[in-house]
């Protein structure tokens, strides 16, 4: 089966001119939007800016930082920052950075070759990433995703936050000027009885946030092999993918979450359907714990899934299900998933000549290179 890699070039750039208006209840997320965009050529191998699209596009995202005092980090949206003047250090504020744009913002950057350390400052960084750190109670070691005008902590922690805020610790080089143990703690606290984690203590795990939590202990160089309940945590991975052939689903015909399209694919969850970026999140997971774990799931009917039912032939780029029009953020973990998963078996995944992808921070083998050489001694 064929992967659209012109197509899906041509989508991407597409998404970089311009969105449709139904896209403007996304601008808080539009660095989100850029990072698959930019990442996702990348992994097509076809990030072919010039050196002048290069800068105009890292100076848009630089447009987005702020800097508070000893706190620094990007902001969502420009929509607050109304005047469009620096802030002034006691200047109170809605203007406020996150950790997720901060995430989404450094690794636009790498993939735009952009230099950012003489750019940002490193250390005022991790000041706001700690700053946004929940220091006690059950929720100890989370992260929230802001801070409130007076500079607190705000908003509901949970595991996608805690991920980000440690990629973040990674891509600064700072990793160490984080409390490591009380992340350890929150993430593993978090492993429910089935295996899988939630973001809360006893509520339901779910494929994104076993993702989170997994690559935010690889980030953190936890010891996999060590660990006592990674097994479980696989088995409920594994049991993700659909499989409609298994003689269980014949014996239910009135199964809810039933969709005969599903088969081959991943859901995030027991008794729901199934979707293009589980695909990224369950297998990723198991890729991080240990490579071989990929040799468990059935590569040939995932692959079939996704270039035979949700990628977009015609437009380019994947959408959620097989009746969906393509978003970013589905195109860019189905390309993920299928740079995971070449190499994993020779025999069922063919060669698309797609870039590598890590695991843990979620950019391309380009990217990660540039990155590595942002911290050599100069
Ligand atoms: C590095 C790609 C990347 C992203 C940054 C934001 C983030 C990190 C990860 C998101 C992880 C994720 C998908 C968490 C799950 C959130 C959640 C509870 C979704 C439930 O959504 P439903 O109910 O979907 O619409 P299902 O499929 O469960 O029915």
């Amino acid at each position: 089966m064929a992967l659209e890699v012109k197509k899906h070039v041509r989508y991407f750039e597409m998404c970089l001119a311009s969105f449709p208006s139904q896209a403007e209840s996304e601008d808080s997320n539009k660095l989100a939007l850029v990072y698959f965009c930019l990442q996702g050529l990348q992994i097509l191998r076809h990030l072919d800016f010039s050196e002048s699209d290069r800068t105009g596009y890292s100076q848009y995202i630089y447009s987005y930082l702020i800097t508070m005092g000893n706190r620094q980090g990007f902001r969502p949206s420009r929509t607050f920052n109304i005047d469009g003047n620096e802030r002034k250090n006691d200047e109170k504020s809605y203007d406020m950075p996150s950790i997720s744009a901060t995430f989404f913002a450094l690794v636009s950057l790498l993939a735009l070759e952009s230099d950012y350390t003489k750019r940002i400052d490193r250390q005022k960084i991790i000041q706001f990433v700690n700053s946004c750190q929940i220091r006690d109670g059950p929720d100890k070691g989370a992260f929230r995703p802001t801070l409130d005008v007076n500079g607190v902590a705000f908003g509901d922690a949970d595991m996608r936050t805690t991920y980000m805020a440690v990629g973040i610790g990674r891509l600064c080089n700072l990793i160490d000027d984080l409390d490591v143990p009380s992340i350890i703690g929150y993430v593993t606290s978090r492993v429910s009885l089935s295996g899988g984690l939630s973001s809360s203590p006893y509520c339901e795990p779910h494929a994104g946030f076993t993702f989170c939590g997994l690559a935010t202990l690889k980030l953190l160089d936890y010891d996999f092999g060590s660990a006592n309940w990674t097994s479980n945590t696989l088995h409920w991975l594994v049991s993700r993918q659909v499989n409609y052939s298994n003689e269980i689903y014949s014996t239910l015909p009135s199964y809810p979450s039933w969709n005969q399209e599903d088969d081959g694919a991943f859901n995030g969850r027991d008794n729901k359907f199934a979707d293009t970026c589980y695909s990224w999140w369950c297998t990723a997971s198991m890729h991080l714990m240990n490579s071989d774990y990929l040799g468990l799931t059935n590569i040939r009917e995932a692959t079939k899934f996704l270039l035979g039912r949700t990628q977009n032939r015609l437009l380019g780029g994947f959408g959620k299900s097989h009746e969906s029009r393509p978003d970013p953020l589905h195109s860019f973990l189905a390309l993920a998933s299928l740079a995971l998963w070449s190499g994993a078996d020779s025999t069922t995944t063919p060669d698309y000549n797609l870039d590598s992808v890590d695991d843990a921070l979620v950019i391309s083998g380009q990217s990660v290179a540039f990155l590595s050489k942002l911290w050599l001694p100069q």
